[in-house]
């Protein structure tokens, strides 16, 4: 088998995401997810101009010697531009590979260790007590049984600010100081509304400081988080050593990760108890199953990535990871808007509280290119934080 042809599918259903489809001379054809938040124009050029070349003519079973080839034989490693372009290629190859052999990809991985996929979903009402009333909605009417708080809240609910044409990032204020306590009593609120056996994830998102997000978590131990999510940004790694040393509440770390070698200090030293990379931003399916297998020699879960920025082929992927690893912890479920699913079908459905699948082979999803056409891309940026003098902060 072949590669004759490989397209890049820019589109937004109310979100914009890129797709890769890779079409062989067998009539067989796989896709992937290359969705990168606020930089999909500049994926789908690096695609089209130099990975798309060096895929024609190539057997697509030659899935690991494709993914080092990116990597390694260009010299200049990885990057989010870089590994988010080889995931769209990676799990388009992982595709053909389950469709040409009639198995799921759950089957080319190692086979399925569990049936149904604990989950979470994300908390997203507009004021606080909207949201502490979707809590305990989700609680009660959805039945389930992990639920997600977000510190600060996206320029458009979910959208992040695709509405319009943008020139540049929508301004957010964010001052650290003053949201620490507002935090823990969202927190608390939360907890009194769902009852002590719901969990109860806070995605920091990377927005605190080391001593402010000590001073957090330390609150927030009596109250039983699930885990704390992305306390601090990841780019000193000694300072989630400082936290993990100050604090016993559990934390899912990663999404900004890039790579196998940026996870290591945090999995092999337990500074985290939850591993929760993009499987988009860290290159695919090919590096997903190698960081869960480097997380479970050291006894970590994992909790990949999965917000409403990533699509259905993306879920689906992260659902045939989760059956098929030994130490999966918990799956990110962030609601999918509907308009997304006219492009893709298939991916997992939502079950008491689960995530479940079916058997089709491949990751089990197909792309609607005159559907994708209906939405034409418009470029976009992810917000920016500024604190009360101006200065920039993580958003
Ligand atoms: O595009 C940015 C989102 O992917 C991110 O804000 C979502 O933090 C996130 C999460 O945990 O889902
Ligand atoms: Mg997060």
């Amino acid at each position: 088998m072949k590669i004759t042809q490989v397209k890049t599918i820019l589109t937004s259903p109310n979100q914009n995401y890129l797709f890769v489809k890779i079409v062989t001379d067998s009539g067989l054809y796989g896709v992937g997810d290359a969705s990168l938040n606020g930089r999909e124009q500049a994926v789908a050029d690096l695609i089209d101009a130099y990975l798309t070349p060096m895929l024609i003519g190539r057997d697509p079973g030659q899935i690991e010697d494709f993914w080092q080839l990116v990597y390694r034989g260009s010299y200049w490693r990885g990057g989010n531009i870089v590994m988010s372009a080889l995931c769209g290629i990676d799990m388009a190859l992982w595709d053909i590979l389950g469709k040409s052999s009639g198995k799921p990809l759950y089957a080319l991985l190692g086979g399925k260790m569990r049936s149904r996929v604990l989950c979470y979903s994300h908390v997203l009402g507009g004021n606080k007590e909207q949201q502490i009333a979707q809590a305990s909605d989700y609680v009660k009417k959805r039945g389930l049984k992990v639920i997600r708080l977000r510190a600060g809240l996206p320029a458009s609910n979910g959208t992040f600010g695709v509405k319009k044409e943008q020139c540049g990032p929508v301004v957010e204020p964010w001052d650290p100081e003053d949201e620490i306590y507002s935090t823990i009593e969202f927190f608390v609120k939360v907890r009194e509304a769902v009852g002590k056996n719901v969990g109860i994830i806070y995605d920091l998102h990377e927005r605190f400081s080391p001593d402010q997000a000590i001073r957090i978590m330390n609150r927030l131990e009596p109250y039983d988080p699930f885990f704390i999510e992305d306390p601090i940004a990841p780019d000193c790694p000694d300072s989630l050593r400082y936290v993990r040393e100050k604090t016993t509440v559990p934390i899912a770390f990663g999404e900004l990760y890039k790579s196998r070698w940026e996870c290591l200090p945090a999995i092999s030293n337990h500074w985290i108890d939850f591993i929760r990379c993009d499987v988009i931003r860290i290159g695919g399916i090919t590096e997903a199953r190698k960081i869960a297998a480097l997380a479970e020699t050291f006894d970590v879960k994992t909790a990949w990535h999965g917000p409403n920025d990533v699509s259905p082929i993306t879920h689906a992927v992260n659902w045939h990871l989760n059956v098929s690893e030994y130490n999966f912890g918990i799956q990110e479920d962030g609601t999918a808007d509907s308009l997304i699913k006219e492009v893709i079908s298939g991916g997992p459905s939502y079950q008491d509280g689960c995530l479940v699948m079916g058997d089709a082979p491949g990751i089990g999803c197909d792309i609607d290119e005159e559907a994708a056409a209906r939405y034409p891309f418009r470029k976009a940026y992810i917000p920016i934080c500024r604190q009360k003098d101006e200065s920039l902060h993580t958003w």
